[in-house]
């Protein structure tokens, strides 16, 4: 059966890409801090953002947590804390992205380089978080991963060895191998002709998830980037869709979900 055309109000020319979809095409998401800035969360690298109020040399290196540990636990302590607050809540797109997941007839693998808990909270199942977790613990010394709630310091015990001391904010910084490398690449090398690669929200500026697209489009995928506005990365894209995410998400998802 021919597919429906897309909404009219997508762009013409991703409307078109996404008429060479199948039903079941395997769909690969990339998310960043950008989705989550409508649910009243910072994102790093625009005006505003976390990396304008402090340098990331001083929190999101290992380095960083070797000189001055306490500087940055309470960097992701009041991370954390913010993350709790009643008022941070999934938007209409980190709803939408689990609706995909639900109602697609293919696989749709999120990749999520947020350390906020939101797309889970939205109910989304296949989930990497490569860049880890901002509401687990791990310890140094024996490798446990434990949730997280509260402040985390140096007399902390782990749970799991009863040592003190060892704990740390599982989260990837800068010089750390990001989580979960072998199921992504995987997932990317297994994307066919007119499968489809989404980034959405994220600057594309850290390795190596902003390789990701260069992989998926290399596999023959649709790629697609959906942001405030287009990144410096844009041309690596088949099109865009331009404006908050809370709308164009929930838009690219009912487009996506009316090809039959
Ligand atoms: C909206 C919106 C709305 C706003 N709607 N959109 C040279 C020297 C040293 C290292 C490197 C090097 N070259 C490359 C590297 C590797 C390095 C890297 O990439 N560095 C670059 C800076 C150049 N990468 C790494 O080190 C990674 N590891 C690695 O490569 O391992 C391999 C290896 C290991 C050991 C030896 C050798 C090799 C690890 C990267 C870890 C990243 N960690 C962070 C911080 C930790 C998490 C935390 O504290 O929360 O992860 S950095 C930070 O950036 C965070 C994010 O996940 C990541 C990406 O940012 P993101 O999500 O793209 O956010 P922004 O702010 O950049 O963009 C937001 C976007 O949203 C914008 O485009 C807006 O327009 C948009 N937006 N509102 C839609 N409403």
């Amino acid at each position: 059966m021919s597919p429906l055309p897309a909404p009219a109000s997508l762009p013409d020319d991703l409307a078109r890409h996404l008429r060479r979809l199948r039903p079941d095409a395997a769909i690969i998401i990339l998310t960043g801090a950008g989705i989550s800035r409508e649910s009243g969360l910072h994102t790093f690298r625009d005006a505003d953002g976390i990396w304008a109020q402090v340098r990331l040399e001083d929190v999101a290196t290992p380095g960083a947590f070797a000189r001055d540990p306490d500087k940055v636990q309470g960097f992701y302590n009041a991370r954390r804390q913010a993350l709790l607050d009643p008022a941070v809540q999934p938007n209409p797109a980190h709803h939408a992205l689990a609706r995909l997941e639900r109602e697609w007839q293919g696989p749709v693998l999120l990749v999520t380089q947020n350390v906020d808990d939101l797309h889970d909270r939205a109910g989304s199942t296949d989930l990497i978080a490569m860049h880890g977790e901002l509401m687990k613990a791990r310890c140094t010394e024996c490798g446990g991963l434990h949730p997280w709630t509260g402040d985390l310091s140096d007399t902390d015990t782990c749970p799991a060895c009863g040592r003190v001391g060892y704990l740390r904010p599982h989260i990837v910084w800068f010089g750390e191998m990001p989580l979960f490398m072998d199921r992504i690449g995987d997932a990317l090398e297994a994307m066919e002709p007119n499968d489809l690669f989404i980034s959405i929200g994220t600057s594309g500026n850290v390795y190596p998830a902003a390789g990701f697209v260069a992989e998926a489009r290399a596999a023959g995928a649709v790629t697609v980037e959906v942001n405030l506005e287009a990144t410096d990365g844009a041309h690596l894209f088949h099109s865009g869709l331009y404006g908050p995410a809370s709308q164009t998400v929930p838009a690219l998802v009912d487009a996506l979900l009316a090809i039959r």
